[in-house]
C-alpha cells in the first residue's frame, strides 16, 4: 500500500518515517491477532481488507469526498451524533487512541498518570502519523471524564479547529438540558462549517443510515448468544472498531452479509470455539483500534468472548434514535433519547450500567465478565468495584483487570485470565 499513497500522506502533512514505522507495526501485529484465528467466517475476508487499507484507500476516499465539498469530522467518543453530520452530507470517523505512539512527547504536555487513550491522541497528534486526523476539517471532542476535558485545552492548541461539547454528567432533568443544549450548538457549528441548513427530512435521512449501522450490529450481537459461538470476540471487536470509520452503508452491508453467514454456522451447529468453551463478556473502557491486547489474551487461553460492554461495542450501538418526529426539535428530542441512554461511567450515579452488563450476561449465555479498566481511567477503575460487588452476587464470576497499551504485563493478565477460566470451570 505505501508507495501507492505517499504523494497523499505527504500532502496531509504526514511524518512519512514515523508513518512508516507506525504501519511497520500495524501490520505484522494485525497478521499475528487476526490471520491466525481459525475457522473465521469468509465475510471478515472484508475486514481484513479495510484494516490492509485503513490509511490507504479509506482516507483516498475521505479525500475524494472532501475534493465534492464535504466536511471530515473526527471524534474520540460515541456521543458525537453521526445523525447530524451525516444530515449535512459530512463524515464522522473515529481518530487513532488505541496505541501508544511518541508517549515521551504526549508527556510533555500531559502527566504522566494519564489514562493510554487520552495520551495515545496527542503522541498520534505531535507524532503526525493519523491520516483520519490530518484529513479532518474539524475535531469534536467532549466534556466527559475530567482527564479528557482538561487534556482538550490544551488539545485545541495542537490542531487547527477543535468543537468541545458540553457533556451532562447526571441523567436528570437538567442533564438532559446539557445534552440538548450541546446537540443544538453542534448542530449550529456544523451547519456553519458545511454551509448547510439541518432539516427534517435530511436529518431523517442522517437518522435512517446511523440505525441501519446499529440494527446490524445489533444482529451480529444477537447471533453471538450461539453455542458455539459463530464468530470469536476479536472478529466481533474489529467489527465494532470498523463501525467508527467506514462508510456507513457499505459498513452495513458487510455486516449483514456476516451475519447471513452466521446463520447458516448456527443452523449447521457450527462455531469457532468448541461447546464447552468458557463464555465471557467484557466490560469497560473502549478498545478502540489497535488495542486488541485483552481480547487476544482471553482467546488465546481458550475462552470466548460473546459480547462488549463497551462504547466499542454493545454501549456504543445499542438504542436507535427515533424518526417519527415531524419538526427538527422532535428529532433533537429523540437523539437525547437515545444518547441519554449511554451508559457512560461518567455518569453519576451510573446504575443502568451494571443492570445492562447482568442483561448481556444472561441473554448472550455467558459465565462469567472481564471488567477492563484503562490505568488512571477513575470513572471505570472507581466504578469497577460496585460493578464486581454486584455481578458476584447474582452469581456471575469478575475479574478485574486494570492494564495500559502496553506489552509488559501480557504474561500476568495471561495468568490471571487462565486462572479465571479454571474457577468458572470450577
Ligand atoms: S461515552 S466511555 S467514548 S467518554 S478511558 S478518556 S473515560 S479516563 S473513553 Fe469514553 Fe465517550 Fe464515555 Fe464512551 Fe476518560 Fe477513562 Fe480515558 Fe476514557
Amino acid at each position: 500500500m505505501s508507495e501507492q499513497y505517499r504523494e497523499m500522506w505527504k500532502n496531509l502533512g504526514l511524518d512519512l518515517d514515523a508513518h512508516d514505522a507506525l504501519l511497520g507495526v500495524l501490520g505484522p501485529l494485525y497478521a499475528a491477532t487476526f490471520m491466525t484465528q481459525k475457522d473465521r467466517p469468509a465475510g471478515m475476508a472484508y475486514f481484513d481488507f479495510v484494516m490492509s487499507e485503513v490509511h490507504g484507500l479509506r482516507i483516498k476516499e475521505l479525500m475524494d469526498a472532501k475534493a465534492q465539498g464535504r466536511k471530515v469530522v473526527g471524534a474520540f467518543c460515541t456521543f458525537v451524533p453521526e445523525e447530524v453530520v451525516l444530515a449535512l452530507d459530512g463524515v464522522l470517523v473515529g481518530l487513532c487512541a488505541g496505541a501508544d505512539f511518541d508517549t515521551a512527547s504526549a508527556e510533555k504536555y500531559l502527566p504522566r498518570n494519564t489514562c493510554s487513550l487520552i495520551k495515545g491522541f496527542f503522541g498520534f497528534t505531535l507524532a503526525r502519523v493519523c491520516p483520519y486526523l490530518a484529513a479532518s476539517d474539524v475535531i469534536v471532542g467532549e466534556n466527559t471524564c475530567d482527564g479528557k476535558k482538561k487534556a482538550y485545552e490544551i488539545y485545541a492548541d495542537l490542531v487547527p479547529r477543535l468543537h468541545v461539547m458540553d457533556m451532562p454528567q447526571t441523567k436528570n432533568a437538567a442533564g438532559r438540558a446539557v445534552m440538548k443544549g450541546a446537540f443544538a450548538e453542534f448542530v449550529a457549528y456544523m451547519e456553519d462549517l458545511t454551509d448547510r441548513k439541518l432539516t427534517v427530512e435530511n436529518l431523517k435521512k442522517g437518522i435512517e443510515l446511523t440505525n441501519n449501522k446499529r440494527k446490524a450490529m445489533h444482529r451480529l450481537a444477537k447471533l453471538r448468544s450461539a453455542n458455539p459461538a459463530p464468530i470469536s470476540g476479536l472478529d466481533a471487536l474489529l467489527a465494532n472498531q470498523v463501525f467508527f470509520y467506514d462508510d456507513p452503508v457499505r459498513f452495513t452491508g458487510s455486516v449483514n452479509a456476516i451475519c447471513d453467514e452466521l446463520e447458516g454456522r448456527i443452523a449447521r451447529g457450527e462455531g469457532v470455539a468448541p461447546k464447552g468453551a468458557v463464555r465471557l463478556v467484557v466490560s469497560g473502557c473502549p478498545m478502540a483500534v489497535p488495542n486488541w491486547k485483552l481480547p487476544a489474551i482471553v482467546e488465546g487461553s481458550g475462552a470466548i468472548i460473546v459480547g462488549e460492554e463497551s462504547c466499542v461495542g454493545d454501549r456504543g450501538t445499542r438504542n436507535l434514535t427515533a424518526d417519527t418526529g415531524n419538526t427538527l426539535d422532535e428529532l433533537l428530542e429523540a437523539m437525547v433519547d437515545r444518547y441519554m441512554q449511554i451508559d457512560c461511567a461518567v455518569f453519576t450515579p451510573n446504575p443502568s450500567r451494571v443492570e445492562h452488563v447482568i442483561s448481556m450476561v444472561k441473554e448472550l449465555g455467558a459465565q462469567g465478565v472481564i471488567h477492563y479498566g484503562l490505568q488512571f481511567c477513575s470513572p471505570y477503575q472507581i466504578e469497577a468495584g460496585p460493578v464486581e460487588v454486584r455481578l458476584e452476587k447474582e452469581g456471575i464470576p469478575t475479574l478485574r483487570i486494570d492494564t495500559d497499551y502496553s506489552q509488559e504485563d501480557v504474561g500476568q493478565i495471561k495468568t490471571r485470565v487462565e486462572a479465571f477460566i479454571e474457577r468458572i470451570k470450577g
